[in-house]
């Protein structure tokens, strides 16, 4: 009997093991096993035997800690931690202000080049000792320096001999979370809030510090937790000391907190019955409720704004323009150094093109605004669709401090099903040459502030962290969460590049893995434009939920939620005309863009319909007609999904199977929506242009009155997952 029980017990220790080891992707990027190159392995053991440490406080610690796991993870070894030096293998990290050891270093010039977030990564002396450094002017900057350094280890580089000096290129990194207060979260596709505030502020989950972690890893200083369709409840003492516990368990991260606010708060809370930004009563309102929120947090961000757009309320309401709006907030935040974030995602239904809205509105202000406020400005002038071109804001606004917003999550691109590195995206935005001062005056160097002189500049990367156990749904929304960071400290990083980091940290460092599934993610961007809007087509998606196709969406309250809006087709032709002839939206970019792309003969063909109604018999750079052409696009993107199930497969037992398992059978979902968008959309535009599908394609199964009804009943993929019962305005 006590056999069978040890045995019993033996088998049930045993699953339980089984169990914690499965790889479920809590660990995300930062995975800290062994590494399997042993003599790589032997080598940083050496140079990391110590770490030495000198000084102390939460950032310090929380350094420390990150070694402790990651060094004792990959090095599969104890970490030997000391308070002075050894004779070889010293680790010494800390700021000269609070490290002797550092400050016996004189570094002072160096670290004044780095700022005050920047770092510099070395083998050096000190009294004669051999040590690797990480060295910085504040302990946030130690911070980023121990994860590059960990990030080197894991990506397997050698650090003979290195000798590394980083500092990031843009000011502002944050994340914005679209999270509701009743945990739903708006386009998130990874399960419910990761904001629990039913048990904060008491229970301070372990979560949130891994989120705090995993961002710090990638350099982000800055988090907009609720939703900017933003409920007034945010600001009341109830939540604020909520938020306060999340902003306690961020800062030594490095991470400021930042709230959405609703612009009506004053009216909301019962307090006032106007919410004019012009009023005193309103004002004052404002500066109490400020003085307010950084009694709970010392070292708040500052708000978060979508005001007159899509419902939301602003400075409209009251016939103010949104600089007042935004100025009355900024003068309540100034006494506590806190920032207002703007957004400039406006549209409204009278204007003849959305593509010209957030333009028109916001060059008649630029110079406006006060100091502390920054215009968040999404990538392209729609809305994050698969491609769009730069959004002219980046260039034109001189005189007003800007900031990059791109999405994570994957609202246009197949949610948490469908597997879309967002790196080339990203890059394509930040390459964009704006021409703004000549040749080079790219979004990157914008946002650098080596173009203009903005007081401050920033990236936000709207992302979908929730409740799921590998937060982002899909595995590979990881990758996007990832790649947006890395290119907000550094916008030269290449997206290729960054995908085989992340690799490298999330699987594993084999050839036969990183390249084809490097090429998966090189591929899957364009893949996603093909199988949904090649050519410069956009926003052809079914309204609400933005998952399924609906080309053929003609009738609406309003025109520009409609997908005919945006394609045009008819018999003769396809494409926008925001030429000379159409909207002119063209003359918002400078030359040689704007000549560039109101070329027809010229304008790139990825971005031909964005600005071009063009004949269906038009002769494309293949030789094809342009119909052939939209044909031929939208079957190489289902056979692009077709390579990477192939590339996919060929990587089974190169890594777990549970992860194995999860993307294989999401890319079955992606293929069968990616045929689905396909047959939908050249079954629509054959039907509209009467031209007809040429023999050498398989013909759609079905015809068009099949793929319409599918947007009727198969309306979402899931229709209890929490984005479709999430408010979903367009
Ligand atoms: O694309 C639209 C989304 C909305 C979102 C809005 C915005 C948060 O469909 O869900 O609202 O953009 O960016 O404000």
């Amino acid at each position: 009997m006590v056999r069978i029980c040890a045995f019993v017990l033996s088998f049930v220790l045993l699953c339980a093991a089984g169990f914690a080891s499965a790889e479920d992707g809590y660990r995300m990027w930062l995975r800290y096993d062994p590494l399997e190159n042993t003599s790589l392995r032997n080598d940083y053991r050496a140079q990391l035997r110590h770490l030495v440490v000198d000084s102390e406080s939460d950032t310090i610690n929380a350094a420390v800690n990150e070694l402790r796991m990651g060094l004792e993870g990959l090095l599969d070894r104890k970490l030997s931690e000391r308070d002075s030096l050894a004779r070889r293998g010293n680790l010494v990290i800390g700021t000269p202000e609070n490290s002797a050891l550092i400050a016996s270093l004189d570094l002072s010039e160096r670290l004044a080049q780095v700022g005050p977030e920047g770092f510099i990564l070395e083998q050096t002396r000190i009294n004669r000792r051999p040590a690797t450094i990480v060295a910085a002017q504040t302990d946030v900057g130690v911070l980023y320096g121990t994860f590059h350094l960990l990030r080197l280890l894991q990506t397997g580089e050698s650090i003979e001999g290195i000798q590394v000096s980083s500092a990031p290129k843009v000011q502002h990194r944050m994340v914005n979370h679209w999270d509701n207060l009743d945990r739903l979260v708006e386009r998130g596709y990874a399960g419910l809030s990761l904001w629990d505030w039913g048990t904060l502020p008491n229970y301070k989950d372990p979560r949130y510090t891994d989120y705090a972690r995993m961002n710090a890893s990638i350099g982000i200083n800055g988090a907009a937790i609720n939703n900017v369709n933003a409920d007034p409840r945010i600001l009341s003492d109830q939540f604020l000391e909520k938020v306060a516990v999340l902003a306690d368990v961020f800062r030594p991260y490095g991470i400021k907190m930042y709230l959405s606010i609703n612009f009506d708060s004053p009216r909301a809370f019962g307090d006032l019955d106007t919410a004019d930004p012009l009023d005193p009563g309103v004002r004052q309102w404002w500066k109490d409720r400020a003085a307010k929120v950084y009694e709970y947090i010392p070292d708040f961000g500052g708000f978060l704004v979508k005001a007159d757009s899509e419902g939301q309320p602003g400075p409209h309401g009251y016939q103010r323009t949104h600089a007042e709006g935004a100025n009355m907030l900024a003068e309540a935040l100034e006494p506590f150094g806190g920032l207002v974030v703007w957004r400039a995602f406006v549209y409204d239904p009278e204007q003849e093109d959305r593509f010209r809205e957030a333009y028109d509105e916001f060059m008649a202000l630029d110079g406006k605004f006060n100091d502390n406020v920054i215009l968040q400005i999404k990538n392209g002038p729609i809305d994050f669709q698969p491609r769009e071109p730069f959004s002219p804001l980046f260039g034109g606004l001189e005189d007003t401090n800007i900031m990059l917003e791109l999405q994570v999550t994957q609202e246009y691109f197949g949610f948490s099903y469908h597997l879309a590195y967002q790196g080339p995206l990203f890059e394509e935005v930040l390459q964009s040459d704006t021409y703004a001062k000549g040749e080079g005056s790219t979004v990157g160097k914008i946002l650098g502030n080596e173009v203009f002189e903005y007081k401050h500049t920033g990236m936000a990367g709207v992302i979908n962290p929730g409740t799921d156990r590998n937060w982002t749904g899909h595995p590979f929304v990881q990758s996007s969460w990832y790649v947006y960071g890395r290119m907000a400290w550094d916008y030269e990083l290449t997206s290729e590049q960054i995908a085989q980091e992340w690799m490298r940290m999330t699987f594993s460092h084999d050839s036969r893995f990183l390249d084809p599934v490097g090429d998966i993610m090189a591929e899957s961007r364009e893949a996603g434009v093909n199988y949904r809007n090649p050519l410069g087509l956009t926003h052809l998606f079914a309204q609400g939920h933005h998952y399924g196709p609906a080309p053929w969406y003609a009738e609406a309250d309003r025109l520009d939620w409609t997908a005919a809006y945006y394609h045009r087709a008819s018999a003769s032709g396809i494409g926008f005309d925001r030429t000379a002839s159409g909207s002119n939206a063209v003359e918002q970019y400078h030359k040689p863009v704007r000549d560039l792309f109101a070329d027809l003969d010229r304008v790139p063909e990825e971005f031909m319909l964005w600005f071009h109604h063009v004949d269906w018999d038009h002769k494309m750079a293949s030789g094809r007609t342009l119909w052939e052409e939209l044909v031929h696009k939208y079957y190489q993107g289902v056979e692009q999904v077709k390579t990477m199930q192939r590339q996919w497969d060929s990587v089974e037992g190169l890594i777990d199977q549970e992860r194995f398992e999860h993307v294989k059978a999401l890319l079955e979902i992606q293929l069968r929506d990616a045929i689905r968008w396909r047959d939908s959309s050249v079954t629509y535009f054959a039907s509209v242009s009467g031209r007809v599908i040429p023999d050498e394609y398989p013909q759609p199964e079905h015809d068009l009155e099949y793929y319409k009804a599918l947007e009727r009943t198969f309306y979402v993929p899931d229709p209890w997952h929490p984005a479709s019962r999430s408010r979903a305005l367009n």
